[in-house]
């Protein structure tokens, strides 16, 4: 059966349903589906089982959680000014606690918490955005009366998984920066157990989304590195698929904002770059739904490694960054050997293919020059046949 097919079992009533519930086409749930596979780095086809998956299981519920940050998380998860994702979000998870979305306040949003803790127990995912701060007893941060510190301990107990969203929650951020005076702390710190982190300062929402649709789809946590995070979105640094990479690599650097190379879009590196270590997806996944190019780098600034611990929000902006892997300068074959070494093959063939590139270049250098010395003689003999016809008149 072909995956189109499989996405048309679906049964039409579901997709109707989606189509009526949300006020999309099913073309747009489909791509919405695609993402989230993509993102996954799923194999072709696998856009059926995820819509499949949102289709037929029960949405999970969340309780969400918010402490030190600065609610960009949740901000960016559901960008009011894109209501098409912030319905499919909502149609995905069930989000039945969040401070800063639950129309709830006080003692009733106390009360919800509790209601979906209790009807959800051992089920629900546990969110939580922001560090925790651990200095004196827990009493920089509040909610209702509870310290952030027992409250998560509270919340996590029986969740079925706990994630930590943003680089506050998943390894402090930006309110544990240096001399962190609240002892601003990670979730997996507070409670003493690896959690799931998405890191990014904000994260991408499409690593969070996966990260849950995964959940749904295949009843497990996607593959996480030691530090928590899927793989998916965080096994490879930024500097690998960066789009300014060929520039490093040939040695053009922007030196100072809005110089030539800066506008010519040249490696930013030289400005304090981060991207050659910090392990994110931001160069081939962007933000926004807004197109190509829409990430730090893209719009023209060194990424400032959000998302790494020990990177972002610890070190200098401008400070350039370590190297984490080799160069590709330094893997290209020798092609002059030390003496008395003799050339080995690969040096003997890459001098080959210079010499013969070099030639080749000569050849169209001679022809090109020759043409345009061709094109500009038969300019000037216009010219000259046109001054001949002025003097006439
Ligand atoms: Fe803000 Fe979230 Fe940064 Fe932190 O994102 S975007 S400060 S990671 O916890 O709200
Ligand atoms: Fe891109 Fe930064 Fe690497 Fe340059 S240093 S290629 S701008 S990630
Ligand atoms: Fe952050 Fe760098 Fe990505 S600044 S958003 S990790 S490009």
């Amino acid at each position: 059966m072909s995956d189109t097919h499989e996405i048309f079992d679906l049964g039409r009533q579901a997709l109707h349903d989606v189509e009526q519930r949300l006020g999309l086409s099913r073309r747009e749930y489909l791509q919405f589906c695609a993402t989230l596979a993509v993102t996954m780095g799923l194999p072709k086809g696998a856009e059926a089982a995820v819509a499949k998956a949102i289709e037929t299981s029960k949405r999970p519920s969340v309780i969400w959680l918010h402490f030190q940050e600065c609610t960009g998380c949740s901000e960016s998860l559901l960008r009011a000014e894109h209501p098409t994702l912030e319905k499919l979000i909502l149609d995905v998870i069930s989000l039945d606690y969040h401070e800063t979305l639950m129309a709830a306040a006080g003692h009733q949003a106390e009360a919800a918490r509790k209601d979906a803790m209790k009807a959800n127990k051992g089920k629900y995912i546990l969110v939580v955005e922001g560090a925790i701060p651990t200095k004196d007893n827990g009493n920089y941060c509040k909610i209702g009366g509870h310290k952030a510190i027992d409250l998560v301990k509270e919340c996590a107990a029986d969740a079925a998984a706990v994630i930590a969203i943003g680089s506050c929650a998943s390894w402090g951020g930006m309110p544990s920066t240096g001399p962190n005076p609240t002892g601003a702390s990670s979730v997996g710190e507070v409670l003493g157990k690896p959690v799931v982190t998405i890191p990014g300062c904000p994260p991408n929402p499409y690593n969070f989304l996966a990260t849950v649709v995964h959940f749904l789809t295949f009843g497990k946590l996607p593959e996480l590195d030691k530090l928590g995070r899927p793989k998916f979105a965080y096994s490879r640094l930024i500097h690998e698929n960066c789009e300014r990479r060929a520039h490093f690599d040939a040695g053009r650097f922007a030196m100072e904002f809005g110089d030539s190379g800066h506008r010519q879009g040249y490696c930013l590196y030289k400005l304090g770059c981060k991207g050659p270590e910090t392990y994110a997806n931001c160069s081939t996944l962007g933000f926004g739904d807004a197109g190509e190019n829409n990430w730090p780098v893209g719009c023209g600034h060194p990424c400032i490694g959000c998302s790494e611990k020990g990177v972002g929000f610890t070190k200098p902006i401008h400070q350039v960054a370590k190297m984490l892997n080799v160069t590709p300068p330094l893997q290209y074959p020798r092609i002059v050997e030390e003496q008395g070494k003799g050339a080995t093959f690969a040096s003997a063939a890459a001098v080959a293919a210079l010499a013969a590139a070099a030639a080749g270049a000569a050849v169209m250098l001679t022809r090109n020059l020759g043409l345009s010395h061709a094109a500009q003689e038969a300019e000037r003999a216009k010219e000259g046949a046109a001054s001949q016809d002025q003097t006439k008149v």
